[in-house]
């Protein structure tokens, strides 16, 4: 299935995933537009991703995948503006995906989202998308990895990825990214909670934002504190050449720090491919993708074969005590995957 068009439910036309593929790696407005049309199909499961993800394999880019993730309001939004504005500074191409995983309406995007990113809005060498990761089993999981192939495809050096830290969000978001930045604001109850929710774990850099606001230091003292307690206790022993998570004040709202949190990035992404990590981490995210996509058609094959007849007639041999269970099971499975 290489080529040939095919038809897109959101599309009312059929779509020609070759010519969209090129566009996108094209440059320019059609590369933009066509970088969200594909997006569209990842959001809408279309019949045609087979199709794009065949043609954007070889084109698999290099993109460095960059997670934010903190509460509500503590500035995340806010950032990736700064931070794309910092990128742009040093010419590289940025793409934007603000992931909403509780969204329900389609291209999840927030007002206020679109208003601060409108001082992107004209540059090319800036790709912004909005999407919610609704009707997709396994959430994030499924949707976020091909979008990011998308924007590697269309050349993207850094892709941005923001997600509202609701406890499993973290980690998938951390399990999506090459390097997972924290965000933590003073006076929103930030401090000690969080980091009791786990988020010293999945950090590989904090931001204290609004540090125009009282009580900055003493979040980035709290965590300090926090990252000296990780270290001492002993399932945590400070191995030789482990990371440990820098901790950097902003004011995205002036976009002060955001240099300081992208030369961390590239520090981070330096000690990523000297250490190996970078590909342990690109493979077990490859993993993660191809499974969710085999357990999405074994689900879809077991639901045909619900309908037809080899269930039913499996069965009666179980009722009948001709066949064990397990049996039965393994037979069921056979079908599946001949
Ligand atoms: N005082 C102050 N306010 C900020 C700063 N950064 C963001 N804000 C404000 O905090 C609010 C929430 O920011 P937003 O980026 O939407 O947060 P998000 O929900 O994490 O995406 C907005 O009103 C921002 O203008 C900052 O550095 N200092
Ligand atoms: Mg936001």
């Amino acid at each position: 299935m290489t080529s040939g068009p095919v038809a897109g439910p959101r599309s009312r036309r059929t779509v020609d995933v070759p010519e969209l593929v090129e566009q996108a790696a094209g440059g320019g407005p059609a590369a933009a537009r066509a970088v969200g049309r594909l997006i569209s199909l990842v959001e809408d499961a279309s019949p045609a991703l087979r199709q794009v993800m065949e043609l954007l394999a070889p084109r698999a880019g290099h993109a460095r995948v960059v997670g934010l993730t903190g509460s509500p309001g503590v500035g995340k939004s806010t950032s990736t503006s700064a931070l794309v504005s910092a990128y742009r500074r040093r010419g590289m191409r940025v793409g934007v995906l603000a992931v909403d995983p509780s969204s329900p309406f389609s291209g999840g995007a927030l007002l206020g989202d679109r208003v601060r990113m409108q001082d992107h809005a004209t540059d090319d060498g800036v790709f912004i998308r909005s999407m919610a990761s609704r009707g997709h089993l396994g959430g994030l999981s499924w949707a976020t990895p091909q979008a990011l192939r998308v924007l590697s495809a269309a050349g993207c050096d850094v892709v941005l990825i923001e997600t509202v830290g609701v406890g499993q969000a973290e980690v998938e978001i951390a399990s999506l990214a090459d390097t997972t930045i924290v965000l933590l604001a003073p006076g929103m109850g930030d401090g000690i909670q969080a980091a009791k929710a786990g988020i010293l774990e999945v950090a590989d850099l904090f931001v204290v934002n609004k540090a125009d606001r009282d009580g900055a230091d003493q979040v980035v003292r709290d965590l300090r504190y926090m990252q000296s307690l990780g270290q001492q206790s002993p399932s945590q022993a400070k191995v030789e050449g482990k990371w440990v998570a820098p901790i950097v004040k902003t004011v995205a709202a002036r976009g002060e720090g955001a240099d300081d949190v992208v030369d961390q990035i590239e520090k981070h992404g330096e000690w990523l491919a000297s250490t190996g990590t970078l590909e342990v981490r690109r493979r077990r995210r490859a993993a993660d993708e191809v499974e969710a996509i085999a357990l999405t058609t074994l689900r879809a094959r077991m639901g045909d074969l619900r309908g037809g007849d080899i269930l039913d007639r499996l069965a009666a041999r179980v009722v009948a005590g001709e066949v064990d269970p397990y049996t039965a099971a393994d037979e069921l499975a056979g079908a599946v995957t001949a």
